[in-house]
């Protein structure tokens, strides 16, 4: 079951369950609705969604004809970072010159208790599948992080999962540990979507594949497949340091860190594609635009 947000022919902003074969309209415009009226009804967002398919007849419009939003326009968008060896190899080049033999900060975090959580979007800075994410004018190595996302409630309760990639600089974050928001947030530098799948139809979410496709003029550049089996750290233990004397808000995302890393010579460049696929989930293309085209 997956909940998504489109645009109709009229322009209105509707949301949508998706079995993957028919479409359901859902009453309201957000995920966040969802919430509350599933609260309102005393049962699980899963259980006010089965009620609503076994009731209603279906949209006679496919997905794949559909104009995609966010699936949820979240108001904080969090992210994790090296909960994945890859990623902390990753950061390890670049904050030291290619010396790899160096003990670095992002060592320490990868093994301490607490995990490195950072802010990374606004509901304003983020894009859904098929927009357009931005880089950075003042750095020459971006990279796209390929991550699964977690859609929390205000409670801090985990309702869906859906796909997130966090743009980021190499060069920026690994000149300064000090510099890590400029790195992540910029105008359009985080994408969401195309959907969340509610966790009750998830199996097992520590098995999930995760793909990344680059395309440049048609033609793949980059492509790499993980698994969140290789995951350090639990979901639960990643939302409890987030919660921890917070304030969340319904439809909050926490990225949970990338397990994907092009080479140390690739950047994004302008009209760029890129592809994050988890199968249960769908596929978040994005074409890569520049603050300044
Ligand atoms: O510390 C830098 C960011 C790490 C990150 O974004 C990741 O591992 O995905
Ligand atoms: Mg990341």
């Amino acid at each position: 079951m997956r909940i998504i947000r489109f645009r109709d022919r009229e322009n209105t902003v509707m949301a949508a369950i998706t079995d993957d074969h028919e479409l359901y309209r859902l009453e309201g415009q957000d995920f966040t609705d969802l919430i509350i009226q599933a609260e309102n009804k005393n049962v699980s967002i899963f259980e006010w969604v089965s009620e609503i398919v076994q009731k209603q007849t279906p949209l006679p419009s496919a997905v794949e004809e559909l104009k995609l939003l966010v699936p949820v326009k979240a108001p904080e968008v969090w992210a994790a970072g090296v909960t994945y060896q890859r990623s902390r190899e990753a950061r390890n080049f670049e904050a030291t010159d290619g010396k790899m033999d160096v003990h670095t900060f992002y060592d320490k975090v990868y093994a301490a208790d607490r995990p490195e959580i950072f802010f990374k979007s606004t509901a304003a800075r983020t894009v859904g599948t098929n927009d357009t994410v931005y880089i950075r004018s003042d750095s020459d190595w971006q990279v796209p992080e390929s991550e699964l996302g977690l859609v929390l409630s205000r409670k801090g309760d985990i309702l869906g999962y859906t796909i997130g990639n966090d743009m980021s600089c190499r060069d920026i974050e690994g000149e300064n540990p000090l510099y890590l928001p400029q790195a992540k947030i910029w105008r359009n530098s985080c994408s969401i979507g195309p959907a969340i799948r509610l966790i009750e139809s998830v199996k097992n979410p520590y098995e999930l594949q995760i793909s990344c496709r680059i395309f440049r003029n048609d033609v793949i550049v980059f492509e790499d497949t993980a698994n969140t089996n290789q995951l350090k750290r639990r979901f639960d233990e990643l939302v409890s340091y987030l919660a921890q004397d917070n304030i969340l808000f319904d439809g909050t995302v926490l990225l949970t860190g990338t397990c994907i890393v092009p080479p140390e010579d690739f950047t994004l460049l302008p009209k760029d594609r890129i592809e994050i696929e988890i199968p249960e989930i769908g596929i978040l293309t994005n074409i890569v635009g520049s603050n300044l085209s």
